[in-house]
């Protein structure tokens, strides 16, 4: 069975969970189930990155001890997870003894294998992005470009990760693998950065302790870049009991991530590898920002909208649905209730719910609830085909909002339908019986197909479409080979309550 491993960056605890945060965790979701539908073995990792300076510096504010914050936020994080439908496989936490361990030992195999020195470091560093800046990255009165900030003139002893080294097998990289890094856009800022000639960086921070112990200098603890992005290697040692994953999931399939960390994931990370001897992931899927008001929503700058509100009201699929589509997947988008509630109430509501309680309810009333036996509808075989091909392709190379939108396109293609053979008419004329059979047949049919295809999407409300149509028992295929006109055999089915009600 093939293996698919897709991680989302592990969240800083310096705060609670906002949006931004959700959106990641719902693409990286739809991906695991989407690859689950294919039949692979998938695992799908998201977490919290605990140490450094940015929640060192929230714990101090606050008066309380690092571990404390990250405790507490920590269990945020992990709660939001279940409350989006994300299906993962593990929350890792980097203060998790185990995840600890590993960093040490990679980062000495590291050193070993000749690409650690000593030497000073002075820069200009920004305490939230824990980050150094590089000259022309630096906003007019030194200030960081992310969070506005003044950025703190640093000088330290430090021991240093020689990325200089990996400039040649980069661009190697990046010239052999054109799809390391998606979309194109980013795959060039990322060749770009390294074509303008890579610097080594600090590995280990001298002044502060919250960190993974250096095991060769107790005097430093590791740079908390390396710690965080060791986790997509280290949780598989220890996700499962008594169980090593390492040999089955690495290395990773896609690390999804915003635009905001390109650099690491891009850069550093596959250096990194290369620097352990570890295989390198196959891509890197970078989406954008979610803007309110034409700035990026984060923590540090507080105009965060919070996704818990609106699971509460609306659930977790409208939440999913309207980031995925109403933001193309890659671009940075703008987010408001007022757009959210628009698309909630003609897509959801109407176009989806309207078509899955109509076509349900017209088959309890003219046919029992039985599933007439048939071919589907020859005008309909056309703009169904190919569709389930289509939707891999799309999501394959991380169009989560084009492949919706062609499944989309199918739920409304069959709402005209409806309207095109007025099923009620025909119920009025028993010579039409015939007639009538093939249209409820291949709207269930139909809906069948598309609820599969909206799983990934939609995983609450299509399950529980999929238990209407498969009344009859034996529950119903979602597997992506089943994602066709006429492949499926629907028995019985019942009616539902509306799936997207109008008013919440
Ligand atoms: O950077 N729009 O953690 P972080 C879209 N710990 N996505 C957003 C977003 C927004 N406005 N705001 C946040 C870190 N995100 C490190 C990562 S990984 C080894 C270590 C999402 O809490 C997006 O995925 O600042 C972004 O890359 C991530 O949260 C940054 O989360």
């Amino acid at each position: 069975m093939p293996s698919f491993y897709v991680t989302t960056p592990i969240y800083y605890v310096n705060a609670a969970p906002h949006l931004g945060h959700a959106y990641t965790t719902i693409a990286a979701d739809v991906l695991a189930r989407h690859h689950r539908q294919r039949g692979e073995a998938v695992f799908f990792l998201t977490g919290t990155d605990e140490h450094g300076e940015p929640v060192a510096d929230a714990a101090h504010a606050q008066g309380i001890e690092p571990q404390e914050l990250a405790n507490r936020n920590a269990e945020r994080f992990r709660a939001l997870a279940p409350r989006l439908g994300a299906s993962n496989d593990f929350f890792i936490r980097t203060t998790d003894p185990q995840h600890m361990a590993k960093v040490q030992e990679i980062l000495s195999r590291v050193r070993e294998n000749g690409f650690v020195y000593e030497g000073t470091y002075e820069g200009w560093y920004c305490p939230r992005c824990a980050d150094f800046k590089a000259e022309n990255e630096i906003e007019e009165g030194k200030r960081c470009p992310i969070h506005h900030i003044e950025l703190v003139r640093e000088q330290e002893e430090n021991y240093f990760f020689k990325l200089s080294a990996f400039q040649e097998p980069l661009e190697r990289l990046y010239a052999e693998r054109a799809d390391f890094v998606a979309p194109r856009s980013r795959y060039n800022e990322a060749l770009s950065f390294i074509r303008s000639g890579l610097r080594d960086v600090p590995l280990t921070r001298h002044k502060l302790t919250w960190g993974v112990p250096v095991p060769w200098d107790d005097e430093h603890v590791f740079y908390v870049w390396f710690d965080a992005l060791l986790n997509y290697y280290s949780a598989l040692s220890y996700a499962k009991p008594g169980e090593d994953l390492t040999e089955e999931f690495w290395p990773a399939s896609y690390h999804v991530i915003a635009k905001d960390i390109l650099r690491f994931h891009a850069i550093y990370w596959p250096a990194l590898l290369m620097a352990a001897g570890l295989d390198l992931p196959e891509r890197i899927f970078v989406h954008g920002y979610l803007l309110m008001d034409g700035e990026k929503m984060s923590k540090s700058l507080g105009n965060v909208l919070d996704p818990f509100a609106v699971i509460e009201r609306f659930g977790a699929d409208a939440l999913r649905f309207y980031l995925l589509r109403d933001v193309p997947f890659g671009q940075d988008g703008s987010v408001s209730t007022e757009a959210f509630e628009q698309r909630y109430a003609s897509e959801l509501a109407n176009d989806f719910g309207n078509l899955a309680s109509r076509t349900l309810a017209m088959l309890v009333r003219y046919r029992d609830g039985v599933v007439p036996p048939g071919e589907p509808d020859p005008a309909l075989v056309p703009d169904f085909d190919g569709l389930s091909t289509r939707v891999e392709e799309l999501i394959g190379n991380a169009e989560l909002t084009l492949a919706l939108e062609e499944i989309w396109q199918r739920v409304r293609r069959l709402n005209r339908y409806v309207e095109e053979q007025a099923p009620w008419q025909l119920a009025k004329d028993d010579s039409r019986a015939g007639d009538l059979d093939r249209v409820l047949g291949t709207l269930a049919e139909g809906l069948r197909v598309i609820t599969v295809l909206l799983w990934p999407y939609l995983p609450e409300s299509t399950e529980r479409l999929l238990d209407a149509l498969g009344a009859g028992g034996g529950a119903l295929d979602l597997s992506l080979t089943g994602a066709t006109l006429g492949a499926g055999r629907i028995g019985r089915v019942s009616k539902i309550e509306s799936l997207f009600p109008k008013s919440v």
